[in-house]
């Protein structure tokens, strides 16, 4: 039997919005929570202590992490090659500079032969002697058009072909690696990858047409022992036969994920019966606390009341509130920001109502739509937008169809438009344009 840490998109360096500069390090708090957390995941491995680690991927936002942050990462990894854990890194879309060219943040490992330290940056697999006995993994980093198909195979392809054409090329190739398999040896896939079942929001069609979605069918193989997974931040079980599994971020990296559970599985992988445990982690907590005071008559004291109900000592506030233009006086910042001063840190959004309301088509329903048919149905009802709707219907179907590098690898600004705090200068007319989207935060973080 052999007994793994699987953890996952650890994402370090990122969030730090939501943090502040502790004073006694010159250092981002959110900083420190990921390195403690990622802490806490070592230090389970070694006092298990575990045969082997798996990380499923996204070690940073970006391939290019500052050096305070590639040196807290590696020096927590660096602890498993003091305690002799073999350990693989596989390499998420966060990890792969521009696009697969120029290798990955986490080669650095491999070209510097870190005893025991494999990286998985292409679909390959690796036999690996631990304390536990020997095992294999089948390594599947996150897969770019360019790593199976070349530029003269997909000319004038949509991306529904290409995407086709991939998967094709992908079962090819999954397929012999699997033919080369050692059939006594435990298996593990260790893959980053959207499934075509993966949950991680309340809709799931915002991903339709932008994604790579591998089925299933393709991994739960009764080849696979394990099928370790990363790239989705919210952790699930997929299947128990075999276990095929997202143990989900570490640690929360913005609002979307509010109310998921942080952790990581603990699996003893043994051929044909594979039994795990999700182990979760003493995360910061984020809350938010929406209230909507604009009926209300002395919204000062709604708002206060609502922030004095909620628990935000060392927590991650952001409040949100709607009120009208004429109670904007009656609103005195200060005291906001004085009551939430027990947070970790926080934000606060005023969203003036009258001008948040909108016609709805009826037609829109209020089922699911997709994001085509709606806009098409929004257009009809906009006379003044006549000129120009051919013109966004074909840059919708550019946006929906771009390429799912260029869509999800969207780099974290430091600090986002609506994250800003007000500095004691009253409210400003500060309107959220659109929906708050949490899918949409989520999709460019995975
Ligand atoms: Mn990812």
């Amino acid at each position: 039997m052999v007994k793994i840490l699987h953890l996952s998109d650890i994402h370090m360096g990122s969030g730090f919005s939501h943090g502040r500069i502790n004073p006694e390090t010159g250092i981002n708090t959110r900083l420190e929570d990921f390195v403690k957390t990622l802490g806490r995941c070592i230090d389970r491995a070694i006092a298990e202590p575990v045969d082997l680690v798996l990380f499923g991927g996204d070690a940073f936002p970006d391939a290019t992490p500052p050096p305070i942050v590639q040196e807290a990462f590696a020096s927590q990894f660096r602890r498993l090659v003091d305690a002799d854990i073999p350990t693989v890194l596989l390499v998420g879309n966060h990890d792969q500079h521009s696009q697969g060219l120029g290798g990955a943040s986490l080669c650095i490992y491999r070209t510097l032969g870190v005893p025991g330290f494999v990286v998985g940056d292409r679909l390959q697999t690796h036999r690996i002697q631990t304390r536990g006995g020997a095992i294999q993994i089948i390594t599947l980093p996150w897969l770019t058009r360019s790593a199976l198909l070349t530029r003269p195979e997909t000319e004038g392809f949509s991306l529904a072909e290409v995407n086709h054409l991939l998967l094709d090329r992908l079962r090819v190739a999954l397929e012999g690696e699997i033919r080369r398999l050692d059939p006594n040896l435990p298996t593990v896939l260790l893959a980053h990858l959207m499934t075509d079942t993966a949950r991680f929001g309340a809709e799931r069609f915002l991903a339709v047409g932008k994604g790579f979605n591998v089925p299933m069918s393709l991994l739960a193989r009764s080849c696979f022992d394990y099928v370790a997974l990363g790239h989705v931040h919210r952790h699930q079980v997929l299947s128990e036969q075999p276990y095929i599994i997202y143990p989900g971020s570490i640690e929360r990296v913005d609002f979307s994920e509010e109310e998921e559970e942080k952790g990581f599985i603990l699996a003893d992988v043994e051929k044909g019966k594979t039994q795990v445990e999700f182990c979760s982690l003493p995360v910061r907590k984020f809350h938010t606390i929406n209230i909507d005071v604009s009926k209300a008559e002395e919204p000062q004291a709604e708002l206060l009341k609502a922030i004095q109900a909620a628990e935000i000592k060392d927590v991650v506030v952001r409040l949100i509130y709607q009120l009208r233009s004429e109670q904007m006086p009656l609103i005195e910042s200060s005291i906001l920001h004085q009551a939430l001063e027990a947070a970790h840190t926080y934000t606060i959004q005023a969203e003036l109502i009258s001008q948040m309301a909108r016609s709805r088509s009826p037609e829109l329903g209020t089922g699911s739509i997709d994001p085509l048919s709606a806009l098409k149905t929004y257009l009809l009802h906009q006379p003044h937008l006549t000129d120009i709707a051919d013109e966004m219907m074909q840059t919708a179907q550019l946006l929906l169809s771009s390429d799912s590098e260029a869509s999800l690898d969207f780099i974290e600004p430091v600090s986002s438009e609506g994250d800003r705090p007000f500095l004691n200068q009253g409210i400003k007319d500060e309107i959220k344009m659109g929906i708050r989207e949490r899918e949409s935060e989520q999709l460019r973080l995975l």
